[in-house]
This record gives structure tokens, C-alpha cells and sequence, in this order.
């Protein structure tokens, strides 16, 4: 028997999760109970397992061996551990941003069923790159820039072109002095890998630099380079409204959900669902209708408008309300635990990927020539699903909340410009000049099994929103602040009077009501955009990012990959909050550098970079903090207080 709790903020889940226990079925939930406390010296980050005299460990509060077999100290594990996490997070974005820049590649050279979407990107990203596009063919353009792409995982000297795109020059000096820029992708992933095995990097203060040079492959080789290359193939988003929550999934509809992270097959199910519908209608169903999980949502969200079901924490729940014909998936943040929950029900779980398969699920391999071949066959199969539905089983929703999305900086400049053709950034930089906004706060990442979910991210934005600040969002977290009215009208009620007042001001310029509370941006790899809006802020007024009131704040957070988004933005001066242990606190030191800064030593990351890392689980602590942090820059800027 599982004890049942609460475990959502979206009383949705909680109906789900205790009809799950009823019925015997394990989740992620369930299973967290069943270990209620982690490992401690996993949390700490003290384990070592990177040869065979371990695995070693040690012994927490100075008690027990301070030294694992080979000698390595307890700086030494944390720090390599962390760089470990670096690594697994930012390799998942570099594949994703390598499969988006062959993608373009086939797609250029006209031996793939995709074409280019977003041409006006495509000369912005060209030009940035050094491209001649004058009397060029969009496909020869779009060749060059995946050339470009790609050569940031071959070359062998010099820095990544996509860091050169997009990073301010101060900090590209600071980056070289420290000796951390990045030369290409998959060159320093490798590097680093061997400098976390055995025998290798013993130095504490140099692991912390190689995680450093990991947020940078990160931030530039997989966010922004995915984000760029998804716009060209697929469009930048525009304004869309659509609904989150569990009323998104539909009894009379075939069912599909996609979920993962690479929009390349999820844009082609989006199309397919809508040219196959007659062959819905022939087995007894109104329709198809597709429903985003996780990253793989919020693509196809800002893209098209798809409704979302849910974020990473409550994934395998949406198989329980028995409505679900398929769910697809291609990589990261897809529990294997979704196909022992899928056997309880007539719901197919079809992975796509070579490399990301899960026993007992189906396979329909997928590549980019063969992309609507694969789509028709997976859409088909959920088709077919629909009449073994055990109707005995089903749980439907109908509440839904709405929402607004799709806010590139392309979109947010659109709209400012209402306000100020010539210079669209001004009405922004007025407000926060003025103290109107008091600065700008992305609230990114994830839903964790182990949290509330929900709760972290929306108490830390209306905390913000209430004292004035901009809050933007990507990833899960974004799908917390929607379903509990922060992304529509509203939830401007949680915003403070000055804040409401700027995004009405520039949403009815825009010929809306008003910008709803927070501006969803997009999925993670999409925290490029914040990062680009920083950018632009800064170079506008000829600051570097580092002295802006901005903030990043991670309250769920799950995944590695979220830690070297952070890292990415550490490197750029930003503070970073997270609201899940970052397992470094068996490391004094490691703790410091990050966190308080090291008095004596050689590095203080806030005095290098300008911002540190905040660990708070307590969502309102946390905010305050950054509402504090945010005051003390404006104070360093001259600005109002
Ligand atoms: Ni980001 Fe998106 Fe969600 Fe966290 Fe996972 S899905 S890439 S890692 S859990 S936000
Ligand atoms: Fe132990 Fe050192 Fe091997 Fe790690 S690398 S398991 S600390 S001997």
C-alpha cells in the first residue's frame, strides 16, 4: 500500500496521483516516498566512483577518512562531481544543437522533408556570423550558417563562432584572461570528461573553471545555437494564446502527447495530427489533438499554440487519466518509469531515438529524411490505439487555464516598438530607470519529484512580480507559473501597481489588454532569449550584464542541465538562485566560491564575475534575497532606489 500525500500544487495531479495509489501504480511520486531521505553523502557530493579502489567516500563533518584511496580530498570530489554534472547537462544540449545544425544542413541542400521558415533569422544569423548574403539563395545562406554551426564541434584553434555571435566583448576578455573561453563543442566536453577521471585534475580551483568553460559550451554551443537554428528552420515565435492544465486532453480526440526536448519530430506530429484527422473521424474520434510534456510543450507551444499537459514531474500522472493514445518521446527528462504506468493502460509509449530507447516500449526510428514518414506512422498507431481505451479507466479534466506565449525578444521588440519605433528598447530601460520595474528576474527550470510541485516557482515570482519585477520564464518552471494564472490577465493582480502600469502601458500599445504577469520565452535551450534581452539591455546602455538588476532563479530544480544554465549565467555576472541542493556541500570550499567567496584564495566567483550562487529552499527567503540583490546593483548603477 502507498501512503498518499500531497504532492501538487495543480490539485489536478493530486486527484491522478491518489488514483494512482489506489490502483497500484508506482510513479515517481510514490517512489520518492519510499526513500524519503537521499543518500547523505551522494547530497553532499562526497562519493567518489571514478575508478575501481572505490568507490570511496568522505566522511561528512570531519569525521571518518578525509581522503579517498588515491589521495583525492574532499575539495577534490565535490568539485570533480560538479564538473560531472556540467558535463552530462551541457552534452545534452550540445546533441541538441548539433542534430538542429544538420538538420539545416539537409534541409539547405534540399535532402530532407524540411524547410527553412524563418529567412528574416537566417540573415540576422548570417550577417552576425560574417556571411556575404547578397545575391545568395536562401538554401546557400543556410548552408554556410550550418557550416558555421558545426565547425564550433571541429575547430581547433581560436573561439566558438556562436560565443563570438553572442557574447559581450568584456566578458570574452575576462573569459581568455581566466583562460576558460571555450574552442569548440565537442572538444571541451572531452577535455573535461578526462579531466574528471581518475588521476587527472586534482585541483579544486581548476575543476571550478572547467565547470566554468562547461556553462560556456553550454550557454552559447547548446542554448543559443539551438534557439537560433530552431528559429531559422521553424520561424521565431510570435504572440500565441493557448491552455494549460489537464483539461487540455480530450475524450472525444485521439490523444497524443509530445514530449523530450528536440522539436524536429514534435513539429512534424504537430502537422500530421492535422492531416490525418479524417482517419481519427473513421475510428469513433472528433479529432486529434496533440498536447505538449515538458521542453517538447513549450517548442511547440510557442510555435503553434499546442496546449500543455504538464511538466517534467507529473509526466507519467497524464497516462493515468486513461486518455492517452501516445506518448512520444525523444530525449532528456523522460522517465523510463512512464512505460510501467503506459502497460497499466492502452497508451503507447514510442521512443525515437537511436540512442534513447526504453524496454518494452515501441520503436519508430526517426530522422529528418524520413521525418513525415516516421510522423504519419507514429500519429497512425495512436489512431489505431483509440478504440482499446477501457473507458472503466478514464479520468477527463475540465478545467483549463489560458495563456499567453511565445515572447522571443523578436516578439517583446515588436512590441516595444508600439511604444517607440526608433528605439524600441527605451520605453523598458526608461521603466527600469525610473524604478517603474525594479529589475528582471527568469524564473527557469524544472518541477522536481521531491518538491511541491508548483510551489517553488510560483511563490518566488509573485513574490517578485508583487515588489515590482519583470519576471520572464522558460522550461517547467514556466508551466508551473501558467497553470496557476501568472501568464494571463489574471494574475496581474499579484503584480505590483508600478509593474501593472508598464505592462499595460505596452501591451495595449500592442493591441492587447495588457503583457500578461510573466513572458513565457520558451524551453530551456531557449534561456538563450533571456540571455540575448540581458544582452542587448546592457550593450544599450553600454553596461556589461554582470552590472544589470537581473536574476536567474531555478526554485524545482531536477536536472543537471539546469545547474550549467545556471553556470552559463554565473560567467556572465548573473546571480543564480536554486531552491534543490546542489550536492556541493560536503566542499567548505567549493561552497564558498560559489556561494560566500573566498576571503584568501584565488577564487571568489562574485568578485570575478559579479554574481554568485543562491541556495535557498524557502521560495519567499530566496526572493528576498534577489529582490536584494537586484537593489544592490541598481544602487551600483546610479539608478533610482
Ligand atoms: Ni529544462 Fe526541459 Fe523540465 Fe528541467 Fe527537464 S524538461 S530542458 S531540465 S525538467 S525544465
Ligand atoms: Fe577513490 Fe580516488 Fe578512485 Fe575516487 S578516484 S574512487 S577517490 S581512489
Amino acid at each position: 500500500h502507498i501512503h498518499t500525500q500531497r504532492i501538487s500544487l495543480d490539485q489536478d495531479f493530486e486527484v491522478l496521483y491518489e488514483k494512482a495509489c489506489e490502483a497500484g501504480i508506482e510513479t515517481a511520486f510514490s517512489r520518492a516516498k519510499q526513500t524519503p531521505v537521499p543518500c547523505p553523502f551522494g547530497s553532499a557530493g562526497v562519493c567518489c566512483r571514478h575508478c575501481l579502489e572505490g568507490p570511496c567516500r568522505i566522511g561528512l563533518n570531519g569525521k571518518g577518512p578525509q581522503e579517498g584511496i588515491c589521495g583525492a580530498n574532499g575539495d577534490t570530489i565535490v568539485a570533480r562531481n560538479l564538473l560531472t554534472m556540467m558535463i552530462e547537462g551541457a552534452a545534452g544540449h550540445a546533441e541538441h544543437g548539433r542534430e538542429t545544425a544538420l538538420a539545416l544542413l539537409e534541409a539547405s541542400e534540399g535532402n530532407s522533408d524540411y524547410q527553412i521558415k524563418g529567412v528574416e533569422k537566417l540573415y540576422q544569423v548570417a550577417a552576425g556570423l560574417g556571411i556575404e548574403t547578397s545575391g545568395k539563395a536562401v538554401e546557400d545562406i543556410g548552408k554556410q550558417v550550418a557550416l558555421k554551426a558545426l565547425e564550433d564541434f571541429q575547430k581547433q584553434t581560436g573561439v566558438m563562432n556562436w560565443l563570438a555571435l553572442h557574447a559581450q566583448q568584456q566578458s570574452i576578455h575576462k573569459w581568455n584572461e581566466l583562460g576558460i573561453t571555450p574552442v569548440n563543442i565537442h572538444l571541451e566536453i572531452s577535455k573535461a570528461v578526462t579531466r574528471t577521471t581518475m588521476g587527472c585534475d586534482a585541483d579544486p580551483i581548476n575543476l571550478l573553471l572547467g565547470c566554468l568553460t562547461m556553462g560556456l559550451v553550454d550557454g552559447f554551443g547548446g542554448l543559443h545555437l539551438s534557439s537560433d537554428l530552431q528559429d531559422i528552420l521553424f520561424g521565431v515565435p510570435k504572440l500565441v494564446k493557448s491552455n494549460f492544465r489537464l483539461g487540455v486532453i480530450k475524450k472525444e480526440m485521439v490523444n497524443i502527447a509530445v514530449h523530450g526536448h528536440v522539436p524536429l519530430l514534435s513539429e512534424k506530429i504537430v502537422e500530421w495530427s492535422r492531416k490525418l484527422s479524417g482517419e481519427a473521424k473513421a475510428v469513433g474520434a472528433a479529432g486529434i489533438n496533440v498536447v505538449g510534456i515538458c521542453c517538447s510543450g513549450n517548442e511547440v507551444l510557442m510555435r503553434h499554440g499546442i496546449p500543455a499537459a504538464s511538466s517534467f514531474s507529473s509526466q507519467e500522472l497524464v497516462i493515468v487519466t486513461g486518455m492517452l493514445e501516445a506518448m512520444i518521446v525523444d530525449v532528456q527528462c523522460i522517465m523510463p518509469g512512464i512505460q510501467k504506468v503506459a502497460e497499466c493502460y492502452h497508451t503507447e509509449v514510442i521512443t525515437t531515438l537511436p540512442y534513447v530507447k526504453i524496454a518494452g516500449s515501441t520503436h519508430v526510428d526517426f530522422h529528418t529524411d524520413k521525418a513525415d514518414k516516421a510522423a504519419q506512422d507514429i500519429v497512425r498507431k495512436a489512431i489505431a490505439n483509440f478504440p482499446k481505451r477501457d473507458h472503466q479507466k478514464i479520468n477527463s479534466f475540465t478545467g483549463t487555464v489560458e495563456a499567453y506565449a511565445g515572447f522571443s525578444n523578436e516578439q517583446i521588440i515588436e512590441a516595444l516598438s508600439a511604444l517607440n519605433r526608433e528605439d524600441p528598447l527605451k520605453p523598458l530601460l526608461d521603466a527600469i530607470a525610473s524604478g517603474a520595474i525594479r529589475g528582471v528576474a527568469a524564473i527557469v527550470g524544472c518541477t522536481n519529484v521531491r518538491e511541491f510541485q508548483d510551489w517553488g516557482n510560483v511563490t518566488v515570482a509573485k513574490e517578485l512580480l508583487k515588489n515590482n519585477v519583470l519576471v520572464v520564464a522558460t522550461g517547467c518552471s514556466a508551466h508551473s507559473l501558467a497553470k496557476h494564472n501568472l501568464m494571463n490577465m489574471q494574475g496581474l493582480e499579484y503584480c505590483g501597481e508600478s509593474l501593472r502600469g508598464v505592462l499595460k502601458a505596452v501591451g495595449q500599445a500592442a493591441g492587447l489588454e495588457s503583457l500578461p504577469p510573466t513572458l513565457h520565452m520558451g524551453s530551456c535551450v531557449d534561456n538563450s532569449r533571456p540571455a540575448d534581452l540581458l544582452t542587448a539591455v546592457a550593450n544599450r546602455l553600454g553596461v556589461e550584464v554582470k552590472d544589470l538588476p537581473a536574476v536567474g532563479s531555478c526554485p524545482e530544480t531536477h536536472s543537471p542541465k539546469a545547474l550549467v544554465i545556471g553556470t552559463y549565467f554565473l560567467a556572465n555576472g548573473v546571480d543564480v538562485h536554486v531552491g534543490v541542493n546542489p550536492q556541493v556541500s560536503g566542499s567548505q570550499f567549493v561552497t564558498d566560491v560559489l556561494c560566500n567567496g573566498v576571503k584568501d584564495d584565488g577564487l571568489n566567483l562574485e568578485k570575478l564575475f559579479g554574481g554568485k550562487l543562491i541556495y535557498e529552499k524557502d521560495p519567499v527567503k530566496a526572493a528576498a534575497i534577489l529582490l536584494r540583490r537586484i537593489e544592490e546593483k541598481r544602487l551600483a548603477l546610479g539608478l533610482s532606489s
